[in-house]
């Protein structure tokens, strides 16, 4: 029995490797789940499996050091690296808030060739998250060794940004050698290549789009709602990633603060319903003061209700916010219907939606499905959504990798902390480079300052810097 032909079946005797119908991240049902968690459990076959994941590679592969794709695979990479005496690296997944902050962790030069170690690849995705920081940092990224490869796309995907995929297992292979050793019928066998066949490529935009981070400019090439393609050209154009949340006493002030600090933002935030001077002229004092400055007016109205009231709540009442808000945002609470009853007004007219995928605010509901139920919804209405009220899009599972989808990231004040009531503030470089949004939304930080028009300039030049940070990772 081969190596390979060995490792195949402990891998289904410690239930690695089971068939059946799964729902997978991306959504799509499996007749194959996949789960080298367990290893860790098995030392030996953990050695085995570090051994011929080494031997399998050409001869010509060379390589300084290795690293593996957290966190499943860095048990194998650790193996490896003792066992053949390689130095590791380490990619941070959660990027720490305080201390060095670094992304990758070891010593390594500038132009040595790092080895990607990972235990599955599907679309190659979580290779390329890996890869971006190592050529961040000057590493060179030429091959990755997996030791199953799903073939549904990964090896296409890597090849495109530049990596060699040498795999161990093909899925293909271990679904054959289980059925000719009798461990499963014929039938499974069928079935999978069937799938296989109708997934042989995984969302290859959003893996491209994962590899490296685009700029506004190829981003609002691929925005498909009229007002995020405005929203990316006033920043490019104005050199900022701003949005000043104009939380004053009176309609008055607003206005006032619109003017001063217009020159610094990108988009200006507002809570209408706690003005109480609030006049139907209100709207278009406002839009004469964007109109001049060049930014756009998003109500932070947080609409929650079912498809039918919100219409009637973003068109009418004493605000009439669909007369004056370029963009408004919306709770997901109440299912999808609500983005369809917003479009219906907001749509004709060229405004866009944010989707509050998460909050800022200590304790609070929208994380993990929640969240990801709000990119599903999201990538349905593209037409429609030009993005998300996000906090940290950079951990999110699904989504963050959409570049036509926009960021507007709340709780932002230059050190970090929070307020009495739960608020949570990040800074402006942490929001931009670390946890991947692409604007900042500041409140008190700029209008509780002495001169909120020259605070507002310096959290522009922080933000702006970060953005720029990022795009030359
Ligand atoms: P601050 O003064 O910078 O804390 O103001 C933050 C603003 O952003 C304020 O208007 C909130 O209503 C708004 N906000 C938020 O803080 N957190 C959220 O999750 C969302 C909005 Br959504």
């Amino acid at each position: 029995m081969s190596a390979m032909e060995s490792l195949i079946l402990q891998l289904h005797e410690i239930g690695a490797v089971k068939f059946g119908n799964f729902k997978l991240k991306s959504g799509i049902y499996s007749p194959v789940y996949i789960d080298l968690r367990l290893i860790v459990s098995y030392p030996s076959l953990l050695t085995q499996i570090s051994q011929t994941l080494i031997s399998s590679l050409p001869p010509t592969t060379s390589f300084d050091v290795v690293c593996g794709v957290p966190y499943t695979a860095l048990p194998i990479a650790t193996v490896v690296s003792v066992s053949n005496n390689i130095p590791m690296l380490m990619r941070r997944k959660e990027i720490k808030d305080y201390g060095t902050s670094k992304a990758i962790e070891g010593v390594f030069e500038k132009d040595q060739t790092c080895l990607i170690i990972e235990d599955l690849v599907t679309s190659g995705g979580s290779v390329l998250e890996t890869a971006a920081p190592l050529r961040g940092v000057g590493l060179r990224v030429s091959d990755a060794v997996v030791l199953i490869d799903r073939q549904q796309g990964g090896r296409e995907n890597l090849e495109e940004n530049g990596i060699k995929l040498h795999s161990m297992i093909r899925l293909t292979d271990m679904v054959r050698v289980l059925r000719e050793k009798g461990k499963i019928e014929e039938g499974v066998e069928a079935n999978l290549i069937k799938f296989l066949e109708e997934n042989r490529r995984v969302s290859v935009e959003k893996v491209k789009a994962e590899a490296r981070v685009l700029g506004f400019k190829e981003r609002s090439e691929l925005c498909k709602n009229p007002m995020g393609k405005k929203l990316f050209e006033v920043m490019m154009k104005k050199e900022t990633n701003l949005c000043l949340a104009a939380d004053v006493g009176t309609a008055a002030e607003l206005l006032d603060i619109a003017d001063k600090v217009g020159p610094e933002i990108c988009m200006l935030k507002t809570h209408v319903d706690i003005l109480p001077d609030f006049t139907s002229d209100f709207g278009s004092k406002l839009r004469a003061i964007a109109d001049k400055h060049k930014f756009l007016i998003f109500e932070d109205r947080k609409f929650a209700d079912i498809g039918n009231t919100v219409t009637m709540q973003y068109e009418g009442g004493v605000f009439k916010i669909l007369e004056w808000a370029d963009i408004i945002n919306a709770h997901i609470i109440s299912g999808p219907g609500i983005v369809d009853g917003l479009k219906l007004k907001g749509m004709p007219r060229g405004k866009g939606l944010l989707l509050l995928a998460e909050m800022s605010s200590a304790g609070n509901l929208a994380t993990g499905d929640y969240t990801a139920a709000a990119v599903k919804i999201a990538e349905a209405h593209s037409d429609f959504v030009m993005g998300f009220i996000s906090v940290n899009p950079a951990s999110w599972k699904c989504g963050y990798v959409y570049p036509s989808m926009i960021h507007a990231t709340p709780g932002v004040q230059m050190v970090k902390g929070g307020d009495a009531l739960g608020q949570q503030y990040n800074t402006p470089h942490s929001v931009i480079t670390e946890r991947g949004s692409d604007i900042i939304i500041v409140g008190r930080g700029i209008i509780k300052a002495e001169n909120p028009a020259e605070t507002a300039h310096e959290y522009r030049l922080e933000g702006w810097k970060a953005y720029l940070e990022k795009c030359s990772q």
